[in-house]
């Protein structure tokens, strides 16, 4: 499956998806101005990332289906599977919207966050709401007759359930106005990184290119969850580490754990390995709007070679993962290939 085509393939389905969309705001009678803004959020917010969410669902299903290119696509098959993945995308466009308002976050994907456009500021939360309804609009729109119809759902459904869950967790780990480092751990990281990304980002993709695909045995969604909540942990690992070390430029974002005093992974393993000179440190300097005091706590995670023990963490987990996925049962058309492909697109990322 070539990368370029698959994301030039994809990107081209959008427009007409956007159109539809609208079509549904004017057969309500709404007025142009509204039917705008609607257009506005919808392009803003949802095809601007790296897409890797929604293209894997296409490419999941690919590889399931025994497919070599998108030529082996049937036009509706491709663009169905393609709805999935824009479906994720929009769920995804959903919760940024949303957390860049909770984080108090700046830019997102090289653009300002869409709460600091001109004019938008807390109408950004109604702009969310109707991100989420349009995946609702567009699975009704093309899945309604078939069989696993309800199966699409319910998926959704649990697994927004269960992101919300995580950055429930994320947010009153991390009070604005009191910092206590001592409430945090790598195991109530594990938990919420778990839920704030694992399951939607990773389980997600790959279980509506399963039921698309009809391989949807309950013991089969389990392999692909084994692997895949691990694999999305690793994932918001990185995510952590690239918000404290990455370049804005390569993130598209400018990273605000340490302002915001989240329970990352960077401040965990600091935590675990500091002196209680350091921990001093930390304790005063954690979590503060104030650049200068941001500036002290990375300077201390590299005395700390944070680094380091973020690179020997990725090869200790890259070695599981492998084995993980060495052993998955393909004897009810589950293939282990799908992981590994979602394995080497985040395997070592800097963005
Ligand atoms: C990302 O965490 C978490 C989400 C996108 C889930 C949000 C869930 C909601 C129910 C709104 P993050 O804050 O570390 O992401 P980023 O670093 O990209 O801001
Ligand atoms: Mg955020
Ligand atoms: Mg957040
Ligand atoms: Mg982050």
């Amino acid at each position: 499956m070539d990368k370029e085509i698959g994301k030039k393939k994809f990107l081209e389905l959008f427009p007409e998806l956007v159109t539809e969309l609208l079509d549904v705001l004017r057969e309500n009678g709404m007025p142009n101005d509204a039917i705008s803004w609607f257009q506005k959020n919808l392009d803003y917010n949802t095809p601007g990332g790296k897409l890797n969410r929604g293209i894997s669902v296409v490419d999941t299903y690919a590889l399931l289906k025994g497919y070599k290119s998108y030529d082996d696509f049937s036009e509706s098959e491709y663009k169905r599977a393609a709805i999935l993945g824009w479906c994720i995308e929009l769920l995804q466009a959903y919760f940024l919207v949303a957390d860049d308002m909770m984080d108090q976050s700046i830019t997102r994907r090289g653009q300002p966050c869409w709460y600091r456009v001109e004019g938008v500021k807390e109408i950004a939360i109604n702009d969310a709401f109707m991100l989420e309804g349009a995946i609702y609009i567009l699975l009704k729109k093309y899945f309604r007759k078939d069989s696993y119809y309800i199966d699409l759902l319910d998926l959704f459904h649990e697994v927004t359930f269960q992101t919300e869950m995580g950055q429930l967790l994320d947010l009153i780990t991390a009070p604005e106005d009191h910092v206590d480092l001592s409430k945090f751990s790598l195991e109530k990281h594990s938990f919420i990184v778990i839920y704030k990304t694992a399951f939607y980002s990773f389980y997600l993709p790959v279980a509506l290119a399963m039921f698309m695909a009809g391989i949807n045995d309950e013991l089969d969604l389990k392999q692909a969850r084994d692997v895949l909540i691990p694999l999305g942990e690793y994932f918001q690992i990185q995510d952590d580490y690239l918000d404290c070390f990455g370049k804005p430029e390569d993130i598209g974002k400018i990273g605000t754990d340490i302002q915001d005093n989240k329970c990352s992974w960077v401040i965990n393993t600091a935590i675990k390995i500091c002196s209680p000179d350091e921990r001093k440190i930390l304790d005063e300097n954690y979590g503060r709007k104030d650049s200068a005091k941001e500036a002290i706590c990375k300077e201390l995670f590299s005395k700390l070679k944070i680094d380091e023990l973020y690179h020997q963490y990725e090869e200790k987990i890259a070695t599981e993962l492998k084995e993980k996925i060495s052993n998955i049962d393909e004897s009810r058309g589950f293939k282990g290939e799908v992981l590994t492909a979602f394995f080497k697109k985040i395997y070592k990322r800097s963005k």
